[in-house]
C-alpha cells in the first residue's frame, strides 16, 4: 500500500501506438510492412499488445540477402570505425532505457525493477564492453577475420539481453546479424532496431525478422548463413545441431539446465535464504541457470526450509509494473501449464509440495513461488527444466555427496555453492561440471566473463574473450592482418 507508484506505461502506449500497434521486420535498414501477423500479449492481463509479423523463408531470404550484401564494405571497417558504432548502440539504450524497461515488462511479465536495474543496464554495458573488443581486434585476435553473416535465435526470457549477448559481439568481430526474437516477446527487439536506425549503423547489417519456430528453422536452414548462434529449450538445440551437421556453419548452443544450489551446514542462513530468493525466484524461475535445485547439507535443513518458508509467504507478486513486487507473471499460457503439469508430476511422484498462504493474480498468467522437499534425486522434477518459480528441495551428508548430488543430472549450466569456508569452496567448485560456479552469491553476470555450458546445456561461450572467438575465424589474408597488428 505504501510502496512506490507504478510505473508509468504512457510512453511505452504511445509508441506502440505510435507504430500503429502492428510491426513488420527490420530489414535492409527500413521496416517492413506486417503483412500476416500474430498477436503478442500481455501476460499479466491476457491483453493485446501488437500485432507483429509472422516471419516466412521468403522474409528470411530477403534478410539473409541484405545482411550478405552488407557484409564486404562493414567488415572491412576500420576497427575503432566499428567501435564508434557499437558506442552508439550503447548510447541509444542508455538513452531509450526507460522506454525498452517498460516495454520489455509489459511484453515478458517480468518486474520493472529487474528490468530497469538488471537487463537494460546489462544490455548497455555489454555493447560498451564490446566497442572495448571491437579496438582490440587486430591486436588481439591477429589473423583472424570475421565469420560472415550470423543467424541468431533467441528466447523470451531476457529477449533484449540476449539480443545484446548475440549482437554486440557479431558486429564487433565484424559479422552482419540475422536475428530473430522469440514469439512471445519480439517488441524490445523492434524498439532496438530504432535505435541502430538512430545510431546510423550501415543498412543490412542488423537485420531482425519475427516469427515461430518455422522462420527459425529457415534462418538454420539457408545456405547463404555462415554461423548459427541460438540460445533456448534443448529439444530445439538438437534439431539445430542435426540441421547443421556437415553444413560446414560454424554453431553455438546455450541450453538448458538444472542447476544445483548447494548449502553446507557452517553457511551464513540469512544470506542463503536471500540467495535463494535470487536464484529461483527471480524472473520467476524462467532463468536458463537458475538455481532449482536445493541441496542442503543434512544438519541445517530443517532451519533452512523453515526460513524459506517464512520469506515466501513475504514476497509479493503483482503487476509487473508495480515496482514494489518481487515477482511478475509466468511469459505465456502454454508456459504456465507446463510448469502446471510439472507441479503435479511432483506431487504424483510422492514429493511433499509447498506454497505461501498468500493467492495469486487472478487474471493473467501468474504462478506462485513453490517448494517441494522429500525429492528423489531420480524424480522428474528433480531431472528435468521446470522453467518456473518452482524449488525442489534434497539433502546430502558429506561434501562428497553433494558433488555426486550436484552432477547427477544431463545438464552442466551453474552452480553455486553456500559455505564461510573458503577450503571447501575451493575444493568443490571445480568438482561441479558447470560452466560457472558462484561462492555465496548467484546469478552474477557480466560483459567480461564468458557464459556457457557443459554436457545438454550447450557449447560455446558469451562474453569476455572466449565469446569473441565465436564471432571470428582464421583470416584468408594472415599477413596483412599481422602486419597491422605490429
Ligand atoms: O523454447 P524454444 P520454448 C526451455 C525451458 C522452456 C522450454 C520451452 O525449459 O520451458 O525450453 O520453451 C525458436 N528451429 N527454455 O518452447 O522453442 C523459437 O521461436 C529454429 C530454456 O519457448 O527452444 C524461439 O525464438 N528455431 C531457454 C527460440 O527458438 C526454433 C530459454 C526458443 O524457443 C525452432 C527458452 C526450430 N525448429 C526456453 N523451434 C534457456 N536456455 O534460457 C523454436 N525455435
Amino acid at each position: 500500500e505504501y510502496g512506490p507508484a507504478p510505473e508509468s506505461n504512457k510512453e511505452a502506449l504511445a509508441w506502440l501506438a505510435q507504430h500503429g500497434g502492428s510491426f513488420g521486420h527490420f530489414i535492409g535498414g527500413a521496416f517492413t510492412e506486417p503483412g500476416t501477423t500474430f498477436d503478442v500479449n500481455d501476460p499479466s492481463t491476457g491483453k493485446l499488445l501488437a500485432k507483429v509479423r509472422d516471419g516466412s523463408k521468403a522474409d528470411v531470404d530477403a534478410a539473409v540477402a541484405a545482411a550478405r550484401a552488407a557484409l564486404p564494405a562493414w567488415k572491412a571497417l576500420a576497427p575503432h570505425a566499428r567501435a564508434r558504432y557499437l558506442y552508439a548502440l550503447a548510447r541509444g539504450v542508455q538513452k531509450h532505457s526507460r522506454l525498452l524497461a517498460v516495454l520489455e515488462s509489459m511484453d515478458n511479465g517480468k518486474s520493472v525493477r529487474e528490468t530497469r536495474d538488471i537487463d537494460v543496464p546489462l544490455v548497455a554495458r555489454h555493447f560498451y564492453h564490446h566497442a572495448g573488443w571491437a579496438q582490440l581486434l587486430d591486436t588481439e585476435f591477429a589473423g583472424h577475420e570475421a565469420i560472415g553473416v550470423v543467424g541468431q535465435i533467441i528466447p523470451w526470457n531476457f529477449p533484449l539481453l540476449m539480443l545484446a549477448w548475440k549482437i554486440a559481439p557479431a558486429l564487433a568481430g565484424g559479422n552482419t546479424v540475422v536475428l530473430k526474437p522469440a514469439e512471445f516477446t519480439p517488441l524490445s527487439a523492434l524498439a532496438f532496431a530504432e535505435i541502430v536506425r538512430e545510431a546510423r549503423l550501415p543498412a543490412g547489417v542488423v537485420n531482425i525478422v519475427n516469427g515461430h519456430g518455422e522462420t527459425g528453422a529457415a534462418i538454420v536452414d539457408h545456405p547463404d548463413v555462415d554461423k548459427i548462434a541460438f540460445t533456448g529449450s534443448t529439444e530445439v538445440g538438437r534439431i539445430i545441431r542435426k540441421a547443421t551437421a556437415g553444413s560446414g556453419k560454424k554453431l553455438s548452443l546455450e541450453l538448458g539446465g538444472k542447476s544445483p544450489f548447494i548449502v553446507y551446514e557452517d553457511a551464513d542462513l540469512d544470506s542463503v535464504v536471500e540467495g535463494v530468493v535470487d536464484a529461483i525466484w527471480f524472473n520467476q524461475g524462467q532463468v536458463c541457470c537458475a538455481g532449482s535445485r536445493l541441496l542442503v547439507q543434512e544438519g541445517v535443513a530443517e532451519r533452512l526450509i523453515a526460513k524459506l518458508r517464512a520469506r515466501m509467504e513475504k514476497l509479493r507478486m503483482g503487476s509487473p509494473l508495480d515496482k514494489a513486487i518481487d515477482m511478475g507473471a509466468i511469459v505465456a499460457p502454454v508456459q504456465l501449464e507446463r510448469i502446471r503439469g510439472l507441479v503435479q508430476q511432483g506431487v504424483d511422484e510422492g514429493a511433499t509440495m509447498w506454497q505461501p498462504s498468500w493467492a495469486c493474480p487472478t487474471e493473467g498468467s501468474f504462478f506462485p513461488p513453490t517448494l517441494f522437499t522429500g525429492v528423489q534425486p531420480s524424480s522428474t522434477i528433480a531431472q528435468i527444466e521446470i522453467f518456473g518459480p518452482v524449488l525442489v528441495a534434497m539433502t546430502f551428508r558429506t561434501p562428497e555427496e553433494s558433488v555426486a548430488l550436484a552432477n547427477n543430472t544431463p545438464f552442466g549450466l551453474a552452480a553455486s555453492v553456500w559455505t564461510e569456508s573458503i577450503n571447501l569452496a575451493l575444493d568443490i567448485a571445480p568438482k561441479i561440471k558447470a560452466g560457472v560456479v558462484w561462492v555465496n552469491s548467484t546469478n552474477l553476470f557480466d560483459a567480461a566473463a564468458g557464459f556457457g555450458g557443459y554436457r545438454e546445456s550447450g557449447f560455446g561461450r558469451e562474453g569476455g574473450r572466449e565469446g569473441m572467438w565465436e564471432y571470428v575465424k582464421r583470416s584468408s589474408k594472415p599477413a596483412r592482418v599481422a602486419k597491422a597488428a605490429e
